[in-house]
């Protein structure tokens, strides 16, 4: 092991150059929260007593062994890897992770089927999020909350009702706020003759739900759009621009755009969409994922478009405003890895943001300096941050450097391969 004080210190006197204040960036980043989905330890499976395969037009690839097959050992597994990711963290949930004795179904899931997780997080002093889960059922073949018989979107509608109530009952119990997301797969793989009437039947069905749960209180729900899912490429009845149509149009503090990195077309990316978004709006919820030539869902890594996001979220002064989720599901690694890695480089990219002279960068800007804009942002791409990340990591005690990988293999010897 190096000397990472003295690394730190060095650090702080490359970054002091630039009046640029390391403890500061530090502290801002390990008390922002990341939301950790809950679903990358299973495939996106759950714990419904009917468990069957993923549908949505999502997919997992990959058979590594040792997944998570019952609560218990999710938990165990989201302990393990958050031990190894630094800062403030939240857990987030999907209605199919409900533990319930016998089976329930979507439209009667309540608080009590989810008495486990909260207690757990009450423990563990953490938040919880929240997803109604508008897949992999058999009434959700035919779409959800835009289907065209009216019972079936009743019994979509009904589940949104009990997930928002569910979401209060996460708030009161941890004294955190919740975020719950809203996506719905509803889509046609060809181009269908009538593309108004789904999302008019979407908009009523999102409106019900939120005239139904007026009362509930500290929830915050993210709508999130996607441009196609696979059996499902010609049309999507939440599209972005229906999705950001319908959270302009309520103008409501708690209803919020999802925008997620995989969501968009290829050239797309998200880090050029937030300085838009926050002219009408003062909060999003991220949907962090790494999407390979389409919404593959694969781990986060260190790359241009995470740390791109970081920087405008840091400029933009919204780091505050912004609920960070992590969205991937790799099968074809070891999970708890997964995880680790993924949510690692969120909140290194996260460091490195709030260790660029942003005040500089703006004077510069401001007098028309575009050289010397230029010059500051290209050489800020090669500092020290990562002195700066291991003495971040040591302090909040979530491993140095590689630490966590011989941990992890430990723990895919004497727990995960055991399964
Ligand atoms: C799907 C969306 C959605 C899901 C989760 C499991 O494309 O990204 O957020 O990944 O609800
Ligand atoms: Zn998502």
């Amino acid at each position: 092991m190096y000397d990472v004080v003295k690394g730190y210190e060095l650090a702080k006197e490359f970054y002091g150059q630039y009046g640029i204040d390391v403890d500061k960036a530090i502290e801002i980043c390990i008390k922002t929260p990341l939301s950790i989905h809950c679903w990358q330890g299973d495939d996106v499976v759950g714990f419904e007593k009917t468990a069957g395969g993923l549908t949505g037009g999502i997919q997992t690839t990959g058979n590594y062994p040792g997944k998570a097959r019952t609560a218990d050992e999710l938990r165990a597994d989201l302990e393990f890897a958050m031990k190894y990711i630094p800062g403030e963290k939240k857990v987030n949930l999907h209605a199919n992770y409900q533990e319930a004795d016998t089976f329930v179904d979507r439209d009667a899931i309540e608080p009590k089927h989810f008495e486990k997780w909260a207690d757990w997080a009450v423990e563990k002093g953490i938040g919880l999020d929240f997803n109604p889960t508008y897949f992999s059922h058999p009434k959700s073949e035919n779409g959800t909350l835009s289907n065209a018989d009216e019972e079936i979107r009743k019994f979509w509608i009904e589940h949104g009702i009990r997930c928002r109530r569910i979401g209060q009952y996460f708030a009161d119990r941890t004294g955190k706020p919740c975020v719950i997301n809203h996506w719905t797969p509803d889509g046609d793989k060809e181009f269908p003759v009538d593309t108004l009437g789904p999302r008019m039947r979407l908009k009523d069905s999102y409106d019900q739900i939120f005239e139904a749960t007026k009362d509930v209180k500290d929830v915050i729900d993210g709508i999130e759009s996607k441009v196609f899912g696979i059996g499902l490429e010609s049309y999507t009845v939440g599209s972005h621009e229906f999705c950001m149509g319908y959270v302009m149009s309520k103008k409501c503090d708690h209803i919020i755009m999802t925008l997620d990195t995989g969501h968009y077309h290829p050239t797309e990316v998200v880090s050029a969409k937030l300085g838009s978004v926050f002219a009408f709006t003062d909060s999003v919820l991220l949907h962090v994922s790494r999407p390979v030539r389409w919404d593959s869902d694969h781990v986060v890594a260190f790359d241009d478009e995470t740390k791109a996001i970081m920087e405008e979220l840091v400029r933009l002064n919204k780091l505050d405003k912004t609920y960070i989720a992590t969205d991937f599901f790799d099968a074809s690694i070891n999970r708890t890895m997964a995880w680790i890695i993924g949510l690692r480089n969120v909140r290194k990219a996260m460091l490195a943001a709030l260790l660029q002279p942003v005040e500089m960068m703006k004077e510069l800007e401001a007098a028309g300096d575009k050289s010397a804009r230029l010059a500051v942002t290209q050489e800020f791409k090669a500092a020290p941050f990562s002195l700066v990340w291991d003495y971040l990591c040591v302090k909040e005690n979530a491993g140095l450097g590689m630490q966590w990988l011989d941990a992890a293999k430990k723990y895919e010897s004497e727990v995960l391969s055991k399964r």
